[in-house]
């Protein structure tokens, strides 16, 4: 099968699953030269393998809410790719999770797991609910019915889930509690847990101060550095949170924060004060980003209409953005309107935030651009981490797991940058990116035979 016959087969196997083959899509073709030099792949059909779940799970989850309603919720779990680990990623909470947004996920992670160097196969889940507005005890309630089913799909030497957008320490703990209760057995089988019971330090930090590690490397391949420079972020959950407070600690000045209702933008940039005050605004209180202006004079909000043709958060100007919220948020339109501004670098926090359109006009231009699964796998890399620790009955100290977080992120780079020079597509991280992830794994389908 040549690329677009594969593309046609995809496309055709998978029809309204628009997500999953704008990730399959930007793959397949970064992936063709290597397949042409490699007969092996090609007979093995690991591309076509690769796109295929090794297994996906749906299932009912059932709750009592505090009015003693009953709700139906979906829950879902994609097992990818086992080919050189336990499969691992996180699972999102979010009325947007569909089939095809956690395959794309699922799929996306593979190649990031391998990436990282750490022994890691590749999923995804998690359930249409919506933990917003909820109150703690539904919360739990939810994340107790969820595992009830999915514990018996998952283990610590299996598959290990963590968390994702709406899936932070609180829901990790409910669940950890309900697959200990049901299993009978303390054992790793989530990351992202609390320290004192498992956790990993440098954990909750890791993706976003991952990105901001990547996003320095490569300004240093320019002889630059992020001390002065103006960054867009968006987002103002864990990934977003802890991109902004790296780029405080090395001189940057980060002017933008955004829920999925509006954004801010504060001229004067943020500090630590203001940084912990979006922390316990987003952490603690559960509030909206608009609360961040009645605080700081400094900065005005406004509303993002989710359906208009542009983000006016990527209007501003600035030197490098961090898209850290969720998938496509950056369009064709906002790409063109950052580069106009002078843009030098777009580094991905949150998975596929770039159009295929937007990343096309980026490239073009001469920005630097990091797609997610290079950029931002700090996050599952330091989960490996955490894994690690559990299986040796350890704990390591923040420095050490920092140390080791900003090795795996230096390595990701070096290897990405490395691959695209080898097939011709020098700087480009994406290409690179892409056909690194998948020469580990598919020299381990073909090592492991016809299964
Ligand atoms: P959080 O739930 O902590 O935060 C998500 C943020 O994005 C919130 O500010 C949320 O706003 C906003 N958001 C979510 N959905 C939408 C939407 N449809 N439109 C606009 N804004 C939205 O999630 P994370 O910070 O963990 O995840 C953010 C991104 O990073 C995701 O793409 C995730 O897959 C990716 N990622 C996360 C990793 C991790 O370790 N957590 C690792 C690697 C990637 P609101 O408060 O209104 O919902
Ligand atoms: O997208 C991701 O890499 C994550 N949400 C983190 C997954 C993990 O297993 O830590």
């Amino acid at each position: 099968m040549n690329t677009s016959e594969l593309l046609a087969a995809v496309k055709a196997r998978n029809p309204n699953e628009p997500e999953f083959l704008q990730a399959a899509e930007e793959v397949i073709l970064s992936i063709a030269p290597v397949i042409d030099k490699n007969p092996d792949f090609a007979r093995f059909r690991i591309l076509e393998r690769m796109l295929e779940p090794e297994r996906m799970i749906s299932f009912r989850v059932t709750w009592l809410d505090d009015k003693g309603n009953v709700q139906v919720n979906r829950g879902y779990r994609v097992q990818m790719n086992s080919a050189i680990g336990p499969y691992k990623g996180g699972l999102r909470f979010h009325p947007s999770v569909t089939p095809s947004v956690l395959k794309f996920l699922a799929f996306e992670q593979v190649f990031k797991n391998a990436l990282t160097g750490i022994p890691m196969g590749g999923g995804k889940g998690g359930s249409d609910f919506d933990p917003k507005g909820k109150s703690d005890n539904e919360v739990m309630k939810f994340c107790q019915a969820f595992m009830g089913e999915l514990y018996r799909h998952i283990g610590h030497r299996l598959d290990v889930p963590a968390g994702d957008i709406g899936v932070g320490g609180r829901e990790v703990g409910y669940m950890f509690g309900a697959y200990k209760k049901l299993q009978n057995e303390f054992t790793g089988v989530l990351t992202g847990k609390g320290i004192g019971w498992g956790g990993s330090l440098i954990r909750t930090e890791a993706t976003g101060y991952g990105l901001i590690y990547f996003a320095e490397n490569m300004l240093q391949t320019k002889n630059d550095s992020l001390k002065g420079k103006v960054c867009l972020v968006s987002g103002s959950g864990n990934v977003a949170q802890y991109a902004i407070e790296k780029i405080i600690h090395l001189g940057g000045k980060a002017v933008t924060a955004s829920d999925s209702t509006g954004y801010i933008y504060d001229e004067e940039g943020f500090t630590k004060e203001k940084l912990e005050f979006l922390k316990d605004l987003k952490n603690n209180k559960r509030g909206r980003i608009k609360e961040y202006v009645e605080k700081f004079k400094s900065a005005t909000y406004k509303d993002i209409d989710g359906k208009a043709d542009s983000n006016p958060l990527w209007s501003h100007k600035a030197d490098c953005a961090f898209p850290c919220a969720t998938q496509n948020e950056v369009n064709e339109k906002d790409a063109k309107h950052l580069v106009k501004n002078g843009l030098k670098l777009l580094a991905e926090g949150a998975n596929m935030p770039t159009t295929i359109e937007g990343i096309n006009v980026l490239i073009d231009a001469g920005v630097m651009y990091a797609p997610g699964k290079a950029s931002n796998a700090g996050g599952v890399a330091t989960s490996g981490l955490e894994m690690t620790q559990n299986y040796m009955g350890t704990n390591w100290s923040a420095e050490e797991v920092d140390a080791k977080l900003k090795h795996i992120m230096k390595n990701i780079h070096d290897t990405s940058l490395a691959a695209a020079n080898e097939y011709g597509k020098a700087g480009n991280y994406m290409v690179g990116a892409n056909i690194a992830g998948f020469l580990k794994v598919a020299k381990a389908m073909v090592a492991q035979g016809v299964i």
